[in-house]
């Protein structure tokens, strides 16, 4: 049995950010499908059971249940030292990225997307400007940054880039960015990352079946 089991799913962003990082260090692990989209996250016996702060990703290991991923690379980078901040200095740093992806990066973002292609509502527009205006200025912070190196802390890919690329990946139709075009330093980044020996598209490695985005009409 897989030393590493991780709850997830396909659309989840945040638990793509732990496992790509597995299956980019060559680790051993398994998924465990939740069903987001119908709800269980929201069931009080799955919060019991799996976490009860009711989100993906959960990690299973050593006997543990891990969750926030964020702070599952940081537990993994640590034991397995596989892309790992090598200094104190860098865990400060890496610690840094994460929290600003969490806050900043990825909540905007992904909230954004999820409300554009996934909700079962059509967004309120006023919602929809603040969250792009947020997430933009967010992606501007990193697409600058990211002009100055070539992953998140140097030269070499630690869990810092796994944690602020989880939702990099998802397609264009579902997020509505051409990073090539508008966050070209963005973009590059995602290529150095995708030539990576483990790397996978979100919907080849997370599993849960691929839903079709209520924005790909526009676009
Ligand atoms: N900061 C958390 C965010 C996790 C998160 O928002 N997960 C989503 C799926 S991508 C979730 O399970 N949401 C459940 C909910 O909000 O009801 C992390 O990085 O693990």
């Amino acid at each position: 049995m897989p030393a590493y089991r991780l709850h997830c799913f396909a659309q989840s962003g945040n638990a793509y950010k732990v496992a790509l990082y597995m299956s980019c260090a060559g680790l051993e692990w398994e998924p465990v499908f939740v069903d987001y989209m119908t709800g269980a996250t929201r069931d009080p016996a799955w919060r019991a059971r799996v976490n009860p702060m009711g989100e993906v990703p959960v990690l299973e290991a050593d006997g543990k249940r891990l969750t926030q991923s964020g702070a599952i690379l940081l537990w993994l980078a640590e034991k397995t030292r596989k892309m790992a901040p090598g200094t104190e200095d860098e865990r400060y740093e890496a610690l840094r990225w994460i929290l600003f992806d969490n806050h900043k990066f990825t909540s905007y973002f992904a909230t954004y997307r999820f409300l554009r292609s996934f909700a079962p509502q059509e967004p309120d527009p006023a919602v929809m400007a603040f969250l792009k205006t947020r997430a933009d200025g967010a992606l501007g912070i990193v697409n600058e940054h990211l002009t100055k190196t070539p992953f998140v802390l140097g030269p070499e890919p630690t869990i810092a880039d796994f944690s602020l690329a989880g939702y990099m990946f998802f397609p264009e139709a579902e997020h509505g960015y051409d990073f090539e075009t508008s966050h070209r330093s963005i973009f590059t980044w995602t290529q150095r990352l995708k030539a990576l020996p483990g790397w996978k598209d979100p919907y080849d490695l997370l599993p849960g079946e691929r839903i079709a985005p209520r924005g790909a009409a526009r676009a």
